[in-house]
């Protein structure tokens, strides 16, 4: 089919930065202290992209050093003055939208009809809503001020749509950012320097340095950092949280997940499995809360594995810029690995692996990243697959007898992200909602998100909110003087 539209526009300005990019640091674009670089690829063909700025302890330093130098400023604008840049963003961000999803699909390897209809769609509104939020704070919020300067380190599974999670509400409430995206993702958050300039968002506000983990542990360890904000692996927010100890910084922390998917017997088996689709093939199984263990009542067992297998052969692998796809490349080969170790693991731990056959007119070109939907059944709960986040777009399956045995099943995990639950017998559901140890239970849906609405975990997969008015207190401080009693908390 023809190109998505913005192709051309996102090819020029691709081109325009052959010699790699920069860092936006006090609302400039620098190249880095130090020589490294790194590259970008487009995972579903293996295509070199851009070549990146590695940022070291000298850039991360000017970077802080500019956002603590923005931050008295920016926040006595008042909230009013600070919704007028969050709005101005929301609507650049709304004019390129199409551009952004062409560059979120080539630097991910996500279909672009996610990035086009969910990711962009879904960091505009992250931007509106905290337009409001800012025009709330003195109201709302009489007790409390902003933090100050905020580490944010995100992941690639969503790579602007996390930028805007954490982005918009530490400047709506006054903060100022200094943001590492990920290596495999940085091009959507370079993109975004950009508009921050188009909007004159003043200098030092939003500051963005580009790298690995390493650049990652530099923010986490500078000493004028207030506040870190991390979406990543349990291993590394482990890893923050240490690092943080005793050093008074405030820590949020969004990590892994191994969400239940519960399918009682009186469910309505085919919206159920178009749920599943939703739940663990979109975005190639990347998604934190994805409901990758699929909990099924014994009754109605084979007859919704049979529809699922029905479904599954209908799911296009192949080319994430064309619009038909379902499933596009994963991230990088190494994620690739991660995915194909797991299941072999499972395997060999005793589940029967089913992947439905290629579809003759999927482009799967060898050079790229693909990794086909697949179905484990016959796994055991001490079954690595049933216990691992795979982050992949395989589902594992195991059944259960009583409503009771459902729930001790889905809360036998490390994890606490989400859950979901089926049934036509809403008494049934709502009964068993909440005795589910998840940050959020969908009834009868799935992957459903709004700004307004507080999303985190519990246990290993977290703590702290991002959303809503939740989201916005993990970015303000009670004023000084006040005692806990005192203070306003949510
Ligand atoms: O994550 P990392 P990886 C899970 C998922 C995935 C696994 C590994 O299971 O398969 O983690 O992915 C930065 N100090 N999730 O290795 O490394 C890194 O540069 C500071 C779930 O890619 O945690 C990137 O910007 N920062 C998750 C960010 O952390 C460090 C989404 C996330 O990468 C760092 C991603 C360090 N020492 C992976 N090391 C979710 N909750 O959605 C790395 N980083």
């Amino acid at each position: 089919g023809p190109a998505p539209e913005g192709t051309d526009k996102v090819d020029q300005w691709l081109a325009g930065h052959k010699d790699g990019f920069g860092l936006y640091i006090d609302g400039k674009w620098i190249g880095s202290k130090g020589d490294k670089s790194f590259t970008s690829s487009n995972p579903a063909n293996g295509k070199k992209l851009a070549k990146l700025a590695q940022a070291g302890d000298a850039d991360v330093d000017a970077a802080v050093k500019a956002a603590r130098k923005a931050q008295p400023k920016w926040e006595s604008l008042g909230g009013h003055g600070r919704a007028k840049y969050l709005y101005a963003l929301a609507r650049l961000l709304q004019k390129h939208a199409r551009k952004f999803a062409v560059l979120e699909t080539l630097d991910n390897g996500k279909p672009i009809r996610e990035t086009r209809d969910i990711d962009i769609p879904l960091a505009v509104r992250h931007f509106y809503h905290h337009a409001g939020w800012a025009q709330l704070q003195e109201s709302e919020f009489p007790e409390h001020t902003a933090i100050g300067v905020v580490g944010q380190i995100i992941p690639w599974n969503f790579p602007l749509l996390m930028l805007a999670w954490k982005v918009a509400p530490a400047i709506a409430a006054g903060n100022t950012v200094v943001l590492k995206p990920a290596e495999y993702t940085s091009l959507t958050a370079l993109m975004f320097a950009e508009l921050c300039q188009e909007a004159g968002l003043p200098a030092g506000v939003v500051n963005i340095v580009t790298g690995d983990g390493s650049t990652g542990e530099l923010l986490v360890d500078h000493k004028d950092v207030d506040k870190l904000a991390f979406t990543g692996s349990t291993e590394v927010g482990r890893l923050i949280k240490a690092r943080t100890a005793g050093t008074g910084k405030k820590l949020t922390l969004e990590l892994g997940g191994k969400s239940p998917f519960i399918v009682f017997d009186d469910a309505d088996l085919d919206a159920a499995v178009e749920g599943l689709v939703d739940a663990i093939w979109f975005n190639q199984g990347q998604v934190c809360c994805a409901g990758s263990r699929l909990l099924v009542q014994e009754g109605v067992e084979q007859a919704l594995l049979e529809k699922i297998r029905l479904r599954m052969q209908t799911l296009r692998v192949g080319d994430p810029l064309d619009k038909n796809t379902d499933i596009g490349a994963i991230v990088d080969k190494v994620q690739k690995k991660r995915i194909e170790g797991l299941v072999q693991q499972g395997v060999e731990q005793g589940a029967t692996l089913w992947q439905p056959e290629r579809q003759p007119d999927s482009a799967f070109p060898d050079a790229g990243c693909f990794y086909p939907p697949t179905l484990l059944t016959n796994v055991d709960s001490s079954n690595i697959v049933a216990i691992e986040e795979i982050f992949g777009p395989v589902l594992s399956v195991l059944s259960f007898r009583t409503q009771k045995e459902a729930i001790t099943l889905a809360n036998n995990s490390r994890y606490g992200l989400a859950a979901s639950v089926w049934s036509e017998n809403l008494n049934r559901a709502l009964d068993v909602a909440p005795q589910l140890k998840a940050g959020v239970v969908w009834v009868n849906c799935t992957n459903q998100f709004d700004a307004a609405c507080g999303f985190g975990g519990y246990r290993e997969s977290g703590f702290g909110r991002e959303g809503g008015r939740e989201g916005m207190f993990e970015y303000l401080a009670p004023v000084r003087g006040k005692t806990a009693a005192e203070q306003d908390l949510p």
